[in-house]
């Protein structure tokens, strides 16, 4: 059928008026009805299966769907400027939050000198995440990125400006649909050359989703999320005597051990605390626009008509 332009239909409207998370959003399935004089109107959003979901950038109440129906998460960080191993681990929290799965491509390793000594420094972070090393200069890694495309599979690169995201995009594709940026020499940064979600299908292989560089993002994240991230830092805290342990003084911490004798990183404990604490405000403000309940909401109405 090709591509169409659709109005919503008043359903619509009204979900999206009472939750933004129930308007469509890259990645959805959605129903939309012919009408005799040619207009087109979005009915209904099908129930997501996975969904990509952070603060709204206006901080109310509920969440935004970056994407829906994703199968996995390339989380896209840059080796130059050095990578952010605090946003690795948020955007981490993000993915395992989405219910898809979530790998990590390093991009520009042909601007550093060690990148192999770099991706051990994130593999800390990252437990249990497959981490692939990607330059579009090089052409390394491309085909690794690639194979993750396979069976019909969605696959969604997200991460900060001047990534390379569009660059991997084009590369995956074979041909330039997106376009790229040059980073500010100065510090590196990217200049959000990207400023709409695109998503390309590619034949027979799989679907690509290409997204805007993510400022701050804000969690919708719940402590199963950060779980995900964190295995190696919850696995230590399993074991504490205490289970409201805060791993501060308490008698029979694991927690606090693991740091002293090096097995646990002392930044990686503060960022996870600080995870933490974010995703209990999120459960203390947000439980009704929380995924479950819109996915619930959106199949109640279905069923009634
Ligand atoms: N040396 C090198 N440069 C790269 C690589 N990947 C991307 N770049 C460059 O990095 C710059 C930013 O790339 P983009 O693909 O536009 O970055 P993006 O992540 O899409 O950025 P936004 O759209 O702003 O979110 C461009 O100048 C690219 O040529 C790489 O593997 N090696
Ligand atoms: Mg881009
Ligand atoms: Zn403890």
């Amino acid at each position: 059928m090709g591509a169409v332009r659709a109005s919503y239909g008043g359903d619509m409207l009204r979900a999206g008026a009472a939750d933004r998370m129930a308007l469509p959003a890259v990645g959805d399935w959605a129903a939309v009805r012919d009408w005799p004089d040619d207009r087109v109107t979005l009915e209904a959003v099908l129930p997501r299966r996975t969904a990509i979901v952070r603060d709204s950038a206006d901080r109310t109440s509920q969440g935004q769907v970056v994407a829906a129906n994703v199968d996995v998460v390339a989380i896209v960080e840059h080796l130059d400027p050095d990578p952010d191993l605090g946003r690795i681990e948020r955007l981490l929290v993000l993915a395992w939050g989405s219910g898809a799965q979530p790998v990590v491509v390093l991009t520009k390793p042909d601007l550093v000198p060690d990148p192999d000594g770099m991706r051990a420094e994130v593999a800390a972070v990252a437990p249990g995440v497959e981490i692939l090393l990607v330059s579009a200069v090089s052409g390394t890694g491309v085909d690794e990125l690639g194979a993750l495309l396979r069976n019909g599979r969605t696959l969604a690169l997200v991460g900060p400006s001047g990534a390379g995201k569009s660059t991997l995009t084009n590369a995956l594709l074979g041909v330039d649909v997106m376009p790229t940026g040059s980073v500010r020499a100065r510090d590196g940064r990217g200049r959000h050359t990207t400023t709409h979600r695109e998503l390309v299908v590619l034949p027979g292989r799989g679907v690509l989703i290409d997204t805007p560089g993510l400022r701050a993002v804000g969690l919708v994240a719940d402590d199963d999320a950060v779980a995900g991230a964190f295995p190696d830092v919850e696995a230590l805290a399993a074991r504490c005597r205490f289970r409201d342990c805060t791993h501060e003084a308490e008698p029979g911490c694991a927690v606090r051990p693991a740091v002293e004798d090096g097995d646990l990183d002392e930044d990686r404990l503060a960022r996870w605390r600080n995870l933490r604490r974010e995703a209990a405000r999120n459960a203390a403000h947000r439980t009704p626009g929380d995924r479950r309940a819109v996915v619930a909401d959106l199949e109640a109405r279905r069923h009634r008509r």
